[in-house]
């Protein structure tokens, strides 16, 4: 076993036996924070209102406006249809009840993750929702508290890392109570605790998103320095963040790398790789981004933009110059939170169905025609089941008998 998951699977087992002790002696280890067990969850709605600067409020206000409004359009309804006269069947959607919602809030605030996944949640009709958000020094911070107010949070669980996913999945007593699902992005023991919690049937999870992923598919006439950024833009996310850019147009590649070199002599903060990649065709570049199935895939220049109707696996795909990967991080709608390393093979983003059960319904009367109980018996006597047999043979038989069974 590796040491992220041996160090996941101890601090799991320890907040479930022991709790709120054992989540303040990790915070205290890996946050660097000493809480009160008091000072653990906070009730959001008994805080006074935060005071911020007023263009950030805007700018918030827009992102929540923007969010909601996707996800409503796009919510997940029931669908009932009459399979025959008396079959009545229904995919009713139904809320989960308690989520949970990780918020990185390590070198850089994610505040818009707190956005990307609650709102969704919200639209798709949760009830409770609790929010983790790791303990800094200089809590409460106004940002943090206006976001979550304008949301409508209530509780939000101080914790951070697999301790985090710990209280949860596990609730702490007395505190927290335990959640369905845990959504929401984090670092690799964050990763590691909600699919650990998955396996151990504790609690549903979402995509599991890993380091940011971008890959730019750039054709003649594609702004050089618009590219650069987009590359730049997921690079920045962490050192294991990873960039592609993917061009059959020499010269254009060659101008982006200069705008790259230049605009990062001077960075000190970690910035994860760009891999150039020259291809021969469009067709290479497609066949090259589908094979990768990045998490945002650009469409920049004419010939580039006209290959979107050919790409299946991106966790998002953005279309033509203006349509930067960080509108889509902030304020475009869709969520960000987005399947990584290869996943979007066969794994979609976040979304309201993320929260959202699906259950069948079969209602069935007395106008439904014979044959669904004849035929039911037959495959139930080529499976050798008894009483599945005869539990279709019996309402068969009582349904014949008298028109007055209920
Ligand atoms: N690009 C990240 C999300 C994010 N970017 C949050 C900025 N803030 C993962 O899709
Ligand atoms: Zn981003």
């Amino acid at each position: 076993m590796d040491t992220v998951s041996a160090t996941v699977r101890q601090i799991l087992d320890d907040i479930r036996d022991n709790g709120i002790s054992k989540a303040l002696e990790y915070t205290a280890r890996f946050d660097g924070i000493e809480l009160a067990p008091d000072a653990v969850i906070w009730d959001i709605t008994t805080l006074p209102p935060a005071a911020i600067d007023p263009l950030q409020k805007d700018a918030m206000d827009f992102a929540i406006t923007q969010i909601r409004a996707f996800h409503e359009a796009t919510k997940p309804h029931d669908i009932q249809v009459e399979q025959a006269p008396g079959l009545i069947l229904t995919e009713r959607m139904v809320p989960l009840e308690r989520v949970g919602i990780y918020v990185p809030n390590g070198q850089y605030p994610l505040i818009s993750s707190l956005f990307m996944t609650a709102i969704p949640a919200q639209v798709a009709g949760v009830q409770d929702i609790v929010v983790a958000i790791a303990p800094k020094a200089q809590d409460p911070d106004p940002v943090w508290i206006y976001a979550l107010q304008a949301l409508g949070i209530r509780t939000v669980v101080r914790l951070g890392g697999a301790q985090a996913i710990a209280a949860l999945g596990y609730g702490l007593a007395g505190l927290l109570d335990p959640v369905d699902l845990i959504a929401g992005p984090g670092n690799q023991y964050v990763a590691e605790a909600k699919q650990e919690l998955f396996r151990r049937k504790v609690t549903g999870i979402d995509v599991i998103a890993g380091p940011s992923e971008v890959l730019i598919i750039a054709s003649p006439g594609a702004p050089p320095e618009v590219v650069a950024m987009d590359l730049l833009a997921q690079a920045e996310h962490a050192r294991d963040a990873h960039a592609y850019m993917v061009s059959w147009d020499a010269p254009l590649m060659a101008e982006v790398q200069r705008v790259v070199t230049t605009a990062t002599m001077h960075r000190n903060a970690p910035l994860g790789p760009i891999d150039w990649i020259t291809v021969s065709s469009p067709w290479e570049a497609v066949a090259f981004a589908n094979r990768t199935a990045p998490e945002h895939l650009g469409l920049i220049g004419k010939e580039a933009e006209a290959l979107a109707p050919q790409i299946r696996t991106a966790g998002a795909l953005f279309v033509g110059w203006l349509a930067g990967q960080a509108l889509g991080d902030y304020v475009a709608g869709p969520s960000h939170v987005l399947p990584t390393a290869g996943t979007g093979r066969f794994l979609p983003g976040l979304s309201t169905r993320t929260f959202t059960r699906r259950m069948s319904i079969i209602k069935a009367q007395e106008t439904m025609p014979d044959a669904y109980l004849s035929y039911g018996q037959v495959l139930a006597a080529m499976e050798g089941l008894q009483f599945h047999e005869q539990s279709l043979q019996t309402r068969h038989a009582l349904r014949s008998q008298s028109k007055d069974v209920p």
